[in-house]
């Protein structure tokens, strides 16, 4: 069977065909940003509870603003690798819709050509206000002295991120396109972070659209999906993106 077959309840044959892409850290690790629980990890080395919760950063703002300035700084060195090309490629060359829904902070799907893209957990390059709502691209470090650009108050900024306990963004966004799409990837997510992780749950529910996971080793979820294929990222993302176009 090809990597895109339509399967018989994928509605009308005059509709245009739309793959989602799921991605998470493990797409970007060959571009040098760290995953979050392999065995060297963020998670490894920093506590989520001090650093990716609200009460983390209420409890010790300067900490938090250490962790993400360090990250900032990390991230404008970083290139994208050959899978998120491929995707970008993905999107220019398919006659459908393509959607990215990243998990990630970072920029490479962007800096790889891609512009159809959902930062479900919000972009590490931008900050937001939290006395005036203001959202900025922000390339420097931030400290509590820092003051927002717009209200000028300062001890409010923090990483326009989505912590634990927070709402992931364009929810409403993901769902209408996880409910009309014919192809699920997952790409780079150990799917141990919801509501991203209940996504093929609702793919196999609703049984319309085929789910391909493509991560370095099976994930948690590996057995929901139609199909798995594994290895690093820069081999399997632009071979399984060859076969789609062809
Ligand atoms: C490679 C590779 C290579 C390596 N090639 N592959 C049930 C339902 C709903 C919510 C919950 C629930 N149970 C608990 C919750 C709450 C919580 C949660 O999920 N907790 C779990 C720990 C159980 N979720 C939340 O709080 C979320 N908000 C929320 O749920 O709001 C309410 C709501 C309810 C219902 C519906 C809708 C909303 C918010 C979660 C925020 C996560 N934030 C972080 C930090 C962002 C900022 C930052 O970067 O610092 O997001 S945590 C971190 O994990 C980051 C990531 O985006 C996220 C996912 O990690 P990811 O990408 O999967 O990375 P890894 O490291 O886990 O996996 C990498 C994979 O790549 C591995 O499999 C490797 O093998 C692979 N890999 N190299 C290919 N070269």
């Amino acid at each position: 069977m090809g990597v895109f077959t339509m399967t018989q309840n994928s509605g009308p044959s005059n509709s245009r065909r739309s793959i989602v892409i799921l991605t998470g850290a493990g797409i970007s690790a060959e571009s040098g940003l760290g995953t979050f629980r392999d065995k060297d990890g963020i998670w490894t080395r920093v506590n989520l509870e001090d650093v990716a919760t609200p009460e983390g950063f209420a409890r010790d703002p300067v900490m938090v603003h250490d962790f993400y300035n360090a990250r900032r700084q990390n991230l404008q060195d970083a290139e994208p690798n050959d899978a998120h090309k491929a995707l970008a490629r993905l999107e220019a060359e398919f006659d459908g819709e393509v959607l990215i829904v990243t998990q990630n902070v970072d920029d490479l799907h962007e800096k790889g050509g891609a512009k159809n893209i959902i930062h479900m957990h919000g972009e590490l390059l931008k900050i937001r206000c939290g006395n005036c709502g203001h959202v900025c691209v922000w390339l420097e470090d931030i400290s509590l002295e820092t003051p927002c650009p717009v209200c000028k108050t300062s001890h409010y900024l923090r990483p326009h991120v989505v912590w634990f306990g927070e709402m992931p963004f364009e929810m409403g966004r993901i769902d209408a396109a996880l409910t009309t799409c014919d192809l699920f990837l997952s790409i780079g997510t150990s799917g141990n972070v919801y509501p991203a992780a209940g996504y093929v749950a609702q793919i196999r529910e609703m049984g319309r659209a085929r789910s391909v996971e493509l991560n370095l080793e099976p994930s948690e979820g590996a057995t929901m999906f139609d199909d798995c294929i594994n290895g690093p990222a820069t081999e399997i993302v632009p071979a399984f993106v060859d076969q789609i176009l062809t």
